[in-house]
This record gives structure tokens, sequence and C-alpha cells, in this order.
């Protein structure tokens, strides 16, 4: 992409309002913005992002055996008054009359409209496990809405429900979830912490959250510092196998958030050296509630004794675009966004110091070239802007690598390869930086 046709309405201060830095950097790389009380518009930087952790989060939502589908956001009162929540949900449920004077509401979960689906389609054990899932825009009118993208009232989730015909069965679709959950953070650079939950308006008696460590977060947890420090899982694992010792391994060891937590419990089990209390961010939850929707919406299999029973059922939320906010949180400096490159809006930058310059521009086209023939997402700065605008503007935005080239470098047969993390700086021929922006991309 090059800069001169972009739209990049980068600010030099946030506005006043934005508390935490994740928000007030989204405002100021022009990310988002604000369209009214927690509901935003995402910008060309901010939806390139998005996309991106959504492709994570397909591609490990498919290796545990999770099955794409679209819902509407629209859905009818009906189901939900089948299923006893219309009521029960409040005032974070956002209600609608049509023109018929039928009650609509935005969806702000989909449990019902899902159990639906499913009692369409599906009689006989014969067709389980399935899990099926979407991403899409969530609607909660939230009391407080608040820190941007991490309490919207409008947001997209990606929201997964499983279909078992026994609770042993159903537990095996949890603790996939539950793996391919650790693997999905993993790959955006984020370490996430499972803790034991409270099931709140979802339902259910075995659930956990997947909390990023961030001394912004809303919510205060406890637990044993060796669960942050243990490895995911990895792609390698095999889903189709017993993964109960894969999840004891965690859960085995104390972490709770703070309507969990058990100070007696926590000072009996952890050695006080491994002692963590902290402040985390949300960022998946998964829940496991049995036949809580599936008993009175009549969403039953036969067995193979031919008897019908309720399907056993869990859902898995990761919040898709609060989790924009909760990578920023944990991967920024004082000059901005730090990227990892698996969600980087782009991977790589080409810097034209001297945009005037015939030799310098040829050098940059070439550069932009051969990265986007190698399948590098590049954003090529062809504008005539200062040098010290240019550098603060990717470092503000977070491009993981630069090169950047000037009259000098070009006189010499050089340019200069940056990396976004370190700052580290090194001048070396066009080839050799190329070769280190797609090695960075790798790593
Ligand atoms: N139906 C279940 C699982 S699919 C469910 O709705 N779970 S949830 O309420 O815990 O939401 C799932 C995830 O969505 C949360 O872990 C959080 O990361 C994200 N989320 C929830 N509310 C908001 C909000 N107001 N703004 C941004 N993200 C949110």
């Amino acid at each position: 992409m090059r800069l001169s046709r972009y739209f990049l309405p980068v600010l030099k201060e946030a506005p006043a309002d934005a508390q935490i830095v994740s928000h007030q950097l989204m405002l100021r790389a022009g990310m988002i913005k604000q369209n009214g009380a927690g509901i935003y518009s995402w910008l060309p930087l901010g939806m390139r992002v998005l996309h991106k952790i959504e492709k994570i989060v397909r591609e490990e939502q498919e290796r545990a055996g999770a099955v794409e589908l679209l819902m509407p956001t629209i859905q009818s009162a009906d189901l939900w008054k089948e299923s006893g929540r219309y009521e029960a949900y409040g005032k974070e449920m956002l209600r609608i009359i049509d023109r018929h004077d039928r009650e609509m509401l935005y969806g702000p979960t989909n449990e019902e409209m899902i159990t639906d689906i499913f009692r369409t389609y599906v009689k006989s054990y014969k067709q389980l496990p399935l899990n099926l899932y979407h991403i899409q825009w969530k609607f909660r009118d939230e009391v407080r809405p608040r820190f941007g993208v991490m309490r919207g009232r409008e947001f997209l989730m990606k929201d997964a429900y499983s279909f078992d015909s026994s609770v042993g069965a159903a537990k095996q679709s949890y603790y996939r979830m539950f793996c391919a959950y650790l693997n999905t953070f993993t790959r955006m650079g984020l370490k996430a912490v499972p803790m034991r939950a409270d099931t709140g308006p979802i339902g259910g008696d075995l659930s956990h959250e997947f909390i990023v460590l961030a001394d912004t977060g809303e919510s205060a947890v406890f637990c044993d510092s060796a669960l942050v420090d243990m490895p995911a899982p990895g792609a390698d694992l095999n889903f189709w196998q017993d993964l109960l010792p894969e999840v004891e391994k965690r859960t085995m060891l104390y972490a709770a958030t703070e309507e969990m937590h058990d100070q007696a419990r926590f000072e009996a089990e952890v050695p006080a050296e491994r002692r963590l209390s902290a402040r985390g961010i949300e960022v998946g939850h998964i829940f496991y509630f049995g036949t809580k929707y599936s008993a009175p919406m009549k969403a039953e299999v036969a067995t193979s004794e031919g008897k019908n029973m309720p399907v056993e059922m869990g859902s898995y939320g990761i919040g898709v675009s609060r989790l924009l906010g909760a990578i920023i949180e944990a991967s920024h400096d004082e000059k901005g966004v730090i990227w990892p490159s698996s969600v980087a809006p782009f991977e790589a930058a080409v810097l034209n110091l001297r945009a005037d310059d015939a030799d310098v521009t040829k050098v940059c086209e070439r550069a932009y070239e051969q990265l986007q023939k190698a399948g590098v997402d590049t954003l090529y700065d062809d504008t005539s802007e200062r040098p010290g605008a240019k550098f603060s503007t990717m470092e503000l935005i977070g491009v993981p690598e630069m090169i950047v080239v000037g009259p000098k470098g070009v006189k010499a047969g050089v340019v200069e390869y940056r990396t976004r993390k370190t700052g580290a700086s090194e001048e070396m021929t066009l080839e050799s930086a190329i070769n280190r922006c797609l090695a960075g991309r790798r790593g």
C-alpha cells in the first residue's frame, strides 16, 4: 500500500477522555473513530488488524474441529422466551420492535439461535460431536462502556457452540476449545492464563476465563506464576486424543478471578514466591452448561438405545475486537504500538526519505515491489513529509520492520534496516534488508 493513496488519519494528541494507553494509541494511530458511547468505526488500519486476528482465530478453531457459519445480528425474541432468558437478560439487551410490532433484539450472544439451528437438522447421536462457530458483531448495552474497544457496546466476538451425546464427550469438546484458546492467544504474542470463573448470565457449572495480565485490566486475578510460564500445547497437539491431561496440567495450578478467589486456598496451595496477584483482561471465556438450553428448547438427539435425550452443550467466546486493545496493552512503548508480526497491520514498511530524488525513489520502488512479490504486507511511505514525521508515524502505528532509503545510502549502495521492537538499525544492501524482512516475518 502506498501511503500517498491510503487513509491513515493519525493524531498528534489523544482525546482527553481516552484513559488507557491502548485506547489512546488506537485513536492516535487512526485505527478507530468513536461514533457513539461504546460504538466505533474501524478505520483502514484498525480493520487490517481486526482481520488478521480473525484469521488466526479461524485457523485455530478449524484445527480443533469447529466449523464456521454465520448467524444474523438481529434475532427474534421468541427464541429467547423459549429458553427463559428474554426477561432474565435485563437491560443489557437492546430490544427492538419492528413495523409489524414483533419483538426483536440485537444479539448479545447466540446460544438460543444455534440451538434452534441444531434442532432443525440434527436428530441422532451419530451426527455428533459437532461444534459450530461464527465471528459476528454483538451488542450489549453495557452500563459503563469504556476503554475504547475493551468494553464496547457493539463488539466483535467469536462464539462457538459444541453439541455432544454424553457428559464425557461434552467435556472433551470443552477441553479441545481450552487447548485451542491457548494456541490462539500465543500466536498473537499474548500470554493468556486460564482461570476458574463465574458463569454469569450464560450459566452452567464449568467455566474458564482466559486472562491477559496487564496493569490496566478490569479484573483482579490471583494465580500461580508457574501457569504463566507454561508454554501452549502447540500446533502439533492431537485434538482427537483424551485432552484431560493437557488441561489438568494447568487447572491443577491455582488461578482465579476476584469472584472465585479464596485467599486461604491461595496461600495453602501456592508457595509464597510463586503467588502472583495482578490485574487482567478477559480475552476469552468458555462454558460447559449441559442441557440448560437444549432441555427447554427441546434440542434432542436419539441415543444408541433409541431413546431421545437433550443434547449436551457448551459455548466458547473470544473477544475479537477486545483483543486489539489487549495486544496493545501488552506490547507498546512511549512511541507507540509494537505489533507482533502475526497481527501487524503491515508487516514491513519502506520509507522514502527523499521522494523528490529519482535515484532514491527507484530503490524504494524496487524494495516495495520485491516485498510485495514475496507476499509481505508492505506500507510504502512515498509522501514528501519530513523524515522526522515519517519515523514518528511508523513508530506510532508499530510496523515491525522498516527499510529506510536516503540519498547518502543510495550513493554508497546501502539502505537502513530497522526493527520496531528494539529500535536497532543497521546498514546493508537492499537484498539483505529484504531477506531480513522475510526472516523476521517467519520468526
Ligand atoms: N456466549 C458466551 C460464549 S460464546 C459469551 O457470550 N461469553 S462472554 O460473555 O464471556 O463473552 C465472550 C468474550 O467476549 C469475553 O471473554 C470478552 O473477551 C468479549 N466481550 C464481552 N463483552 C464485551 C464488551 N462489552 N466489549 C468487548 N468485548 C467483550
